[in-house]
């Protein structure tokens, strides 16, 4: 080995058994190894060498070189195992001085609203389901009526998963694995399909005061002979009326589309921050968007195995973010997944 080289090479081994972090380890590889480091700028004598010699020290500096990475890979391994096993062996210290905290706790406000929705659909003979939050590409759009590169997709901004699932944006990829779990009651023992699966759903949106990428939604559907558009409005203003405890709340419900019902609406509330008049979390239109629903589509029922002919049902996206805003005078939705213990210790379950 070249002198120049065998210098550098003691000089490397002696550097590298007085590193005791990895800290130092990282400025030693670069100092060595990076671009402008000893190492690497071995590599520049070479011009001045003779073809045959050119071989031999090119050789023996990529010999260097890899002997360095390796010794450093190596004692990165021992650093990492020494750094744990101080951590693992650190005897914590107590302060035995500070004051217990003795503040219980409280249920959040989502939470809250969404026991009592359950304990209104509850009393009116509904199951309560549960539901992953990934979900495939079928569940999610296929089953409901939005095939592959259908424009309805571009209405959520969808988190994709690596192996081709997603983060579900909506509870409506349920549907369809609850009208199978619960077709065959339906059609050989006429019990009616009546089921809310609350849960939380993702979307790649820019928040404000009334949207988050992470926000909770309550689905619901019932499917039996003869449900009419009369029993999804009953459904709707008892569930608003008994959360708000007002059975004059104002309503509104406009045509909406959605693939997977016809007719789809949009049921919004009257802002209950501002009365109806019209602030930043109803953006100024005094209403909010809270629970889009309709008449199951045909396509979706077959999909579920259900006889469209023979069979009709409703469908609703209830929005129990925005629900709990409103129940509890919350005018900015981010406050509510901020996580503040003191602002979140304000709700009560006294009901
Ligand atoms: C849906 O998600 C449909 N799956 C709802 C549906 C179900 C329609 C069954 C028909 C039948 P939409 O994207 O509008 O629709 O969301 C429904 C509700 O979820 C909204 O009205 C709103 O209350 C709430 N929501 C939607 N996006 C957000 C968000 N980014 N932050 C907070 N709440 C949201």
């Amino acid at each position: 080995m070249n002198d120049l080289i065998l210098a550098q090479k003691s000089a490397f081994e002696s550097d590298l058994s007085k590193v005791t972090s990895i800290t130092e380890l990282e400025a030693l590889k670069v100092a060595y190894l990076g671009k402008k480091g000893t190492i690497t700028g071995l590599l520049k004598n070479m011009g001045s060498l003779s073809n045959e010699e050119k071989k031999d020290y090119g050789r023996d500096v990529n010999e260097l070189k890899n002997l360095a990475q390796d010794a450093i890979a190596e004692k990165l391994t021992a650093l990492k195992e020494q750094e744990m096993m101080a951590e693992i062996n650190a005897v914590p210290t107590f302060d035995m001085d500070i004051p217990a905290n003795t503040q219980g706790g409280s249920y959040h406000p989502i939470t809250l609203v969404q026991r009592k929705c359950e304990e209104i659909f509850r009393s009116m003979g509904f199951n309560i389901e549960d539901y992953s939050e990934i979900v495939t590409d079928y569940e999610c759009f296929e089953s409901l009526n939005i095939p592959k590169f259908h424009p309805a997709r571009d209405m959520q901004d969808t988190y994709y998963l690596d192996n081709g699932q997603l983060l579900k944006t909506q509870t409506s990829a349920a549907q369809n694995a609850i009208y199978k779990k619960y077709k065959d009651a339906l059609i050989n023992e006429g019990k009616p399909i009546k089921a809310i699966f609350p849960g939380r759903c993702f979307r790649n949106e820019a928040t404000d005061a009334c949207h988050e990428n992470t926000f909770f939604q309550m689905e619901g559907v019932m499917v039996d002979k003869d449900i009419s558009i009369a029993n999804l409005i009953y459904s709707m203003k008892t569930m608003l009326a008994e959360v708000f405890d007002n059975y004059d709340l104002k309503v509104r419900l406009r045509p909406g589309f959605f693939p997977f019902v016809e007719p789809g609406f949009e049921l919004d509330i009257s802002c209950q921050i501002c009365g109806g008049v019209g602030c930043p979390s109803c953006k100024h239109s005094g209403w909010l968007e809270l629970c889009p629903c309709g008449m199951i589509h045909p396509n979706v029922l077959s999909e579920g195995g259900i006889d469209p002919e023979k069979y009709t049902g409703f469908a609703f996206g209830l929005g129990l973010t925005r629900l709990a805003m409103m129940k509890y005078g919350v005018k900015d939705i981010r406050d509510l997944n901020g996580g503040s213990l003191n602002s979140l210790a304000q709700f009560s379950d006294d009901e």
